[in-house]
């Protein structure tokens, strides 16, 4: 057990000097990057497809996609004009600092304004892996139930800005809002908070404005 551990730390510490790296050369480039974690199928992809269609041109983005198998997010997003790689982990769960330089080097994503990183859909693993970026995102949909939050803490303290997917079917599904709110106030409270139904594109345009105010900052704080 105690030989488990210490390759596990050993393991992030490494990760967390690939990661720093990373952080780099996003300074370098000029790119707010972010790291969105989720549940598969909680609406990641889909929040991008709005994200990039809200953008309409005025930022420039770029994808990175983590899965196990297949290359079916990358080509969603490609079908929108927008460069994206998938990375395929061949089993493990999560992405790593490593695997993120590696498909950087071999690809042109940078420079863009916005660089999104899809993690590998579950709560868990990828939740201790810095990517470098300057913030992770939660990703919960109002379809999976309210408890996530209760039963996987530690992502949802640790995002600084969780997006509640799927609203539109708010009247279908019982999930109450308020209790998720409350909890995510107690877990991470100078967290933010976004509603939005990327299917009909409600609430879309707020997460695009926060994103577009980060890295003015991020840019601004450079200079
Ligand atoms: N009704 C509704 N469905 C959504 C919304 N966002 C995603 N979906 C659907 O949820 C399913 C999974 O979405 P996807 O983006 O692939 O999830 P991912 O695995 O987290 O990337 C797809 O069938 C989407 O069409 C939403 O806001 N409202
Ligand atoms: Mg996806």
């Amino acid at each position: 057990m105690q030989h488990v551990v210490s390759v596990k730390r050993k393991a992030l510490a490494a990760n967390d000097e690939a990661a720093a790296e990373l952080r780099q050369q996003f300074q370098s480039a000029g790119s707010l990057v972010v790291n969105l974690i989720s549940s598969p199928g909680s609406g990641k992809t889909t929040l991008l497809e709005a994200t990039i269609k809200s953008l309409d041109g005025r930022l420039t983005a770029a994808v990175l996609e983590g899965d196990v198998a297949t290359e079916r997010d990358a080509d969603r997003i490609r079908a929108l004009g927008v460069p994206a790689h998938q990375i395929l982990t061949g089993g493990a769960c999560h992405l790593d600092a490593r695997q993120v330089i590696g498909a950087l080097g071999k690809t042109q994503l940078l420079p863009a304004d916005l660089l999104f990183i899809e993690n590998v859909g579950n709560l868990i693993c990828p939740t201790t892996y810095d990517l470098g970026e300057d913030f992770k995102v939660a990703v919960l949909s109002t379809t999976e139930g309210d408890d996530k939050p209760f039963k996987y803490p530690a992502i949802f303290a640790r995002a600084e800005v969780t997006v509640i997917t799927k609203i539109d079917l708010l009247p279908y599904v019982p999930f109450d809002m308020n209790a998720v709110r409350e909890h995510l106030a107690v877990l991470n409270p100078l967290g933010t908070i976004f509603e939005v139904a990327s299917t009909t594109g409600e609430g879309v345009d707020a997460w695009v404005q926060y994103l577009g105010a980060r890295l003015e900052k991020k840019r601004a704080k450079a200079s």
